[in-house]
């Protein structure tokens, strides 16, 4: 059976973005046709400027709103990356395959050291190897496919380099993985600021949809989104991001074709209409069952305990394997 691995940062709240580029498809499909895990990667939320009570809190959020989207415990494995040692273990490992210029080039690692520097602070080495981690997180479980958002696509790449590169060395041991993405809102981009992407630690507010916004605060984020002075509508995401973001959120919320979209309207205001109530509708549910969920703590922390158990018991042998086949001693 096809295996899938994918996971979510706990560095913010949980936006439109990773609902509509990772987490509707993980609900929707992913879990149903494979045997699939779904990670709240905490580790990588260290890897940058963090207060521990906030990353404990979105943690468990995140783990909360993964259920709420419709992941069901009983088909597929939910858990928590620092309760399963094995993904610290294989990602050392790891390291010893990896080279610095790989690190140095991934366009995350640039980005978000840009941004640390600019604001004055110093950049993490956890930030410079955290694609190794989320390598080991996806090599660790055997995964086939790693269902992702396009920003993650180059950390996929370099995650098969490395299984590439270690089964050669070493004899073969990882699956090499394969990203899949979602056909439409694979980049959804800042209300505020089209040209980047909607980021969950990103500070810009009003450009970004949470999960956990209120019917009238979605309303006025995307009523209030940068267009442009264009006349007519159509769907080009080079010259014309405001629009085309807007077109792709629609036509992920409905299962309609963003270019088909375009043509259905004359001005901004009916298409930033409709896309706000589209939103609205698909965040009802997920924001009712969150209610519900917090309201009965013990359940996520039961579902979480037993998805960790699974998750330490499919890694194990894999990491096991690695540690033998680098040349480690097996403990005595
Ligand atoms: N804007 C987006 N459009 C489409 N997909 C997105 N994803 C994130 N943002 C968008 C996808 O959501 C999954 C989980 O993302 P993550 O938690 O690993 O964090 P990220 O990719 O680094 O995205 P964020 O939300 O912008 O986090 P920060 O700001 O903390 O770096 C992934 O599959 C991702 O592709």
């Amino acid at each position: 059976m096809t295996r899938i691995f994918s996971g979510i940062k706990p560095t913010g709240h949980l936006t439109l973005g990773n609902y509509l580029g990772a987490m509707r498809r993980w609900a929707a499909e992913d879990q149903h046709r494979a045997d699939a895990l779904f990670c709240v990667v905490d580790l990588h939320a260290l890897t940058v400027d963090h207060d521990p009570a906030r990353v404990r809190r979105l943690s468990r959020q995140a783990a909360s709103l993964l259920l709420a989207t419709g992941l069901d415990p009983e088909v597929c494995t939910v858990f928590v990356q620092s309760h399963v040692d094995e993904h610290a273990r294989l990602s050392y490992v790891l390291e010893c395959v990896a080279t610095d210029g790989e690190m140095r080039r991934m366009i995350q690692y640039r980005e978000k050291a840009a941004r640390e520097r600019e604001r004055g602070g110093s950049v993490r080495l956890s930030l410079l190897t955290y694609p190794v981690l989320m390598a080991a997180d996806i090599l660790a479980y055997a995964a086939d496919e790693v269902p992702v958002g396009d920003d993650q696509a180059q950390h996929v790449e370099l995650t098969r380099d490395l299984a590439v590169r270690f089964n050669q060395r070493y004899g073969h041991t990882f699956t090499v993985p394969r990203a899949t993405r979602p056909a439409v809102a694979a980049r959804v981009m800042n209300l505020q600021d089209p040209a980047s992407k909607m980021g969950k630690s990103d500070d810009v507010g009003p450009g970004i949809v949470y999960l956990l916004d209120e019917p009238d605060v979605v309303r006025r984020k995307v009523m209030r989104a940068v267009t442009d002075s264009g006349r007519d509508i159509v769907h080009d995401p080079q010259a014309r991001p405001g629009p085309a973001n807007l077109l792709e959120i629609l036509a992920a919320c409905t299962g309609g074709d963003p270019v088909r979209l375009a043509g259905g309207y004359t001005s901004y205001g009916a298409l930033k209409k409709d896309t706000a109530e589209v939103v609205i509708e698909a965040l009802r549910p997920v924001r009712e069952r969150h209610r519900e969920l917090c309201a009965d703590p013990g359940r996520v922390d039961e579902v979480l305990r037993r998805g960790a158990e699974r998750a330490r018991a499919m890694a194990r042998p894999t990491v096991d394997a690695a540690y033998r086949a680098i040349g480690l001693l097996p403990p005595l």
